[in-house]
């Protein structure tokens, strides 16, 4: 979670504007730089009762909003001044200073009832400041948050009515801290000692302090203010910096700056359009734009994931297929952890679809750059054939210079039957020394047994035969074969002669030291018929070469067939995956929700008990019955 800039002074967030509210945009420029969640405290309450300087102490510092000192109202508006959370590392502090209510210069109580309003939808904790005694009068004074009720709604027109919305405003609003200032009175009632709940006035309350220093209190040093004063002062701010919860939205989403500032928005706008604020709206709208915003985000993550991909391109399709896999998921958390309330899963689908649409781009990418590899190969493998090409042409200008030159007339036959005759007299040399020199390590091991022998002389002939297939052309009569089989045959005579004058020797050899029976055997080998050999040694080569061919067909097709198979299944298997993947994380999602709305409502039962409570030891049975029925429900 990130945080912009440290903010050096408050700057105004709302303003009025001849009548009409209006939201700065430098506030709300400052607030999307801040993605940490946040904890809102904004100060209410009658004009010239200290909520600025009480907001300045909560920042930490002497002076930030401006005080008044005199009778006159001095904060207009609302300000907003956000610090680092001084408990809380990771979280925000957004303070917000509001202007004095019940001004009567400025006879505008319709401008106070949306300045008390704003206060209470943006803030997780409502400050009321108030002067002197709780009594009579400062009670009437309260009005705006009796009156609450019908300056917000909780749910929207279309959703109708649901059981009695008084008793849900404890569910969304604000935590309330009642400050009074000034406060004189002995701390009992009746002579008895003062409640747990009565506590906080006790320590909120100040000494009379001389008038004259409170008048310019941001110009004072701490040791010229009253130390009680000093001491009610701290010890409200670490309560509120204890006590003051995150914002949460309806339904107990976690509000960050970001939000805040459209959440400041959508309530501006409907304040000036003369409508009231809806909770459920306001949800709504914002869901709107956060789960945008995700999928946004969310297909970021995928997107640079695959680029790093793409940039390997081409790669094997299970390569492919498994690195999307690995950033979809990655993109489907990213989305879960910003979105909220996204019931139907009308964003996940958009999301889903925005990666597909880029999968289906990548892989004809990556089948584009595999094809343009499988050409650089075949242009490499091509090159030699130019090369052996260009040769051929060179020989063709010169038959046809020659022939220009002693005065006959150029005929293209005869210039192929030309070249044919060169070429492959060429491909019988080059084929023979294929074979030769294959042989000439045969022969150092001589004698050897004629099957080796024969084995040998088969494969070197294959591979002749090959080589001159290569470089020959028109040897239709196939003349220039039968001159190489001969070269070979011959070639191959006087081999085996070798071989058996050599096997001699090493018989004889042998025979001074054996016995005569091995004598025979030796004989017997040599006496095998050449010619015999030879033939049955073409016959099976010649056959085995065909059969070879059909067997490695066949294999190469079956083989395109199993690896189609098995791309389908695990593309198969990989949709499946993903699938099951986004399945999981909605529901964790659906039930944080639901446990966060648990809370909320648990919270809301235990706030109407105390209230109950409180009703019974008063006597008021008859409400606090009524309110037994609110909790049933
Ligand atoms: N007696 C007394 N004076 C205070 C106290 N806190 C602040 N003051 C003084 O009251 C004057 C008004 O303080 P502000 O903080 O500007 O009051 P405010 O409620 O923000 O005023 P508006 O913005 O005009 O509504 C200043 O001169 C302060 O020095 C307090 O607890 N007791
Ligand atoms: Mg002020």
């Amino acid at each position: 979670m990130s945080q912009a800039s440290p903010m050096l002074r408050p700057i105004c967030l709302v303003k009025n504007v001849c009548g009409s509210l209006q939201v700065c945009t430098d506030a709300i420029e400052f607030l999307n730089g801040i993605n940490q969640p946040v904890v809102v405290v904004s100060v209410v309450g009658l004009y010239r009762t200290g909520k600025s300087y009480l907001m300045n102490r909560l920042a930490g510092q002497q002076k930030g909003f401006a005080l008044g000192n005199t009778i006159e109202s001095k904060t207009k508006g609302i300000w907003m001044w956000c610090v680092p959370h001084p408990f809380e590392a990771g979280q925000t502090l957004v303070l917000l200073d509001t202007e004095g209510l019940g001004d009567i210069d400025k006879g505008d109580s319709k401008n106070d009832g949306w300045i008390f309003c704003l206060a209470v939808l943006l803030s997780s904790t409502l400050v009321y400041n108030s002067r002197g005694t709780i009594d009579n009068d400062t009670i009437q004074k309260l009005h705006y948050i009796t009156e609450i009720s019908e300056q917000i709604k909780i749910r929207s027109a279309e959703a109708g009515e649901e059981g009695d919305e008084d008793s849900q405003f404890v569910r969304f609003f604000p935590l309330f801290v009642w400050v009074v200032r000034d406060f004189t009175l002995s701390l009992e009632i009746d002579g008895n000692e003062v409640t747990e709940d009565e506590y906080l006035d006790f320590a909120l309350q100040l000494k009379k302090a001389s008038p004259d220093n409170m008048r310019r209190l941001e110009n004072l040093q701490e040791r010229d203010i009253v130390q009680g004063f000093l001491e009610t002062t701290g010890r409200f701010c670490e309560y509120i910096f204890d006590k003051s919860p995150v914002k949460t939205l309806k339904g107990g989403h976690r509000v960050t700056g970001k939000l805040l500032g459209q959440l400041a928005q959508i309530y501006v706008e409907t304040l000036s359009s003369g409508k009231v604020p809806c909770l459920d709206n306001a949800v709504v709208a914002l869901a709107n734009l956060e789960n945008k915003a995700a999928v946004q985000e969310a297909f970021k993550v995928y997107k640079s994931g695959m680029e790093k991909v793409k940039n390997n391109f081409p790669v094997s399709v299970t390569d492919f297929t498994s690195e999307h896999q690995k950033f979809s998921k990655l993109a489907t958390s990213e989305f879960m952890k910003c979105s909220f309330k996204d019931d139907k899963g009308d964003y996940l689908k958009q999301l889903v679809q925005d990666i597909d649409m880029c999968y289906v781009v990548l892989m004809e990418e990556n089948e584009m750059a595999s094809k343009r590899k499988c050409k650089g190969l075949l242009k490499d493998l091509f090159s030699e054939m130019n090369k052996r090409l260009q040769n051929v042409l060179g020989q063709l200008a010169q038959i046809y210079v020659e022939t220009l030159s002693s005065g006959k007339v150029p005929c293209l036959d005869n210039a192929v039957v030309a070249l044919a005759n060169l070429e492959n007299k060429a491909a019988v040399q080059e084929a023979f020394k294929v074979y030769k020199s294959g042989m000439e390590k045969v022969k150092n091991n001589f004698p050897v047994s004629v099957t080796d022998f024969t084995s040998e002389h088969q494969k070197f002939s294959k591979l002749a035969t090959s080589e001159f297939m290569k470089c020959s052309f028109k040897d239709d009569k196939g003349d220039y074969l039968k001159q190489l089989v001969q070269d070979i045959d011959m070639c191959y005579v006087v081999l085996m002669e070798e071989n058996e004058m050599a096997s001699k020797r090493k018989c004889k050899g042998l025979l001074k030291d054996l016995f005569s029976e091995m004598n025979n055997d030796c004989r017997m080998v040599n006496t095998v018929s050449v010619e015999d050999i030879k033939s049955t040694a073409e016959t099976e080569m010649s056959s085995l070469h065909k059969e070879k061919e059909k067997t490695a067909l066949l294999e190469q097709k079956r083989k395109e067939e199993k690896e189609k198979h098995i791309e389908s299944e695990r593309m198969l298997e990989v949709e499946q995956e993903r699938r099951q993947d986004r399945m999981k994380q909605k529901e964790e999602k659906v039930k944080k929700e639901m446990e966060q709305q648990q809370e909320e409502i648990k919270r809301a039962v235990e706030s109407k008990v105390k209230e109950q409570e409180a009703l019974m030891n008063k006597g008021f049975k008859e409400k606090a019955e009524l309110m037994e029925d609110e909790i049933k429900i």
